[in-house]
């Protein structure tokens, strides 16, 4: 693979489903280039179009932003990356394992609707006991029970959800970034897996660049008081 790679994302403090790719390139220790497009700016509304073919974010382009080959949407970005570096990690080598580790990024990329509507990503925000309700606390009870039993059954002596971080641990990370911001403690390995998800080196060096951020979004800042 000779071409470049270019990742488009949205903003670092807000961007849940750019956050997963770029955390998922990091940690494999790939070399992209990263094109970050604010929400709600002129360079969003001058580019997208010719960035993102879907209208939006994140792409991952392979040799000229705009001109070369383009791959959108998370799953297919990550499937792409796997391709092109068969041997960084991007899924586990054991088959139970990576075939489990396609299924929790599977059922996080189709669901926890009510968790992902009602506690945005904010890395900026702290909004202890803010979006709470019964069908915010099923989302966290089931990523709970997910988190516990991939610890459980693959995790072994190493840190992540499978031992080594895969895309797997990329795809949670917005979530364990939610978990701070609205002040959701977990209970036992789910808990510890939370704390070291949060303290990995990709994931520290997303949110340190997302604390740099100082843009406010209104559209994702639904406990904010309005500016
Ligand atoms: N299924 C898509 C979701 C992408 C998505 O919703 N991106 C948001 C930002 S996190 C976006 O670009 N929103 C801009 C818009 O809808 O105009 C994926 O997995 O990449």
């Amino acid at each position: 693979m000779s071409s470049r790679l270019t990742l488009v994302i949205g903003n670092k403090n807000y961007s849940s489903w750019s956050m997963r790719p770029w955390v998922a390139l990091r940690a494999a220790g790939i070399d992209f280039e990263e094109r970050l497009l604010k929400f709600e700016s002129r360079d969003w509304d001058d580019h997208i179009s010719t960035l993102a073919p879907s209208g939006m974010v994140p792409v991952l382009w392979e040799g000229a932003p705009g001109g070369g080959f383009a791959t959108w949407d998370t799953l297919a970005i990550v499937e792409r990356v796997n391709e092109l570096f068969p041997h960084k990690g991007l899924w586990p080598v054991d088959p139970h394992a990576r075939a489990w580790a396609r299924a929790y990024c599977a059922e996080m990329h189709a669901g926890f609707q009510a968790l992902r509507a009602a506690m945005p990503m904010n890395i900026h925000g702290r909004y202890p006991g803010k979006g709470m309700n019964p069908n915010v606390a099923r989302d966290i009870a089931r990523i709970s029970t997910l988190w516990t039993d991939a610890r459980t059954r693959f995790g072994g002596s190493a840190p992540y959800l499978f031992g080594a971080f895969s895309a797997a641990d990329a795809y949670f990370a917005p979530v364990a970034m939610r978990f701070v911001t609205y002040g959701v403690v977990l209970q036992g390995a789910a808990e510890q897996y939370r704390r070291r998800l949060t303290e990995s080196p990709a994931v520290g060096a997303w949110s340190a660049a997302a604390l740099a951020e100082t843009e406010f979004v209104a559209a994702d800042e639904p406990y904010a008081t309005p500016r």
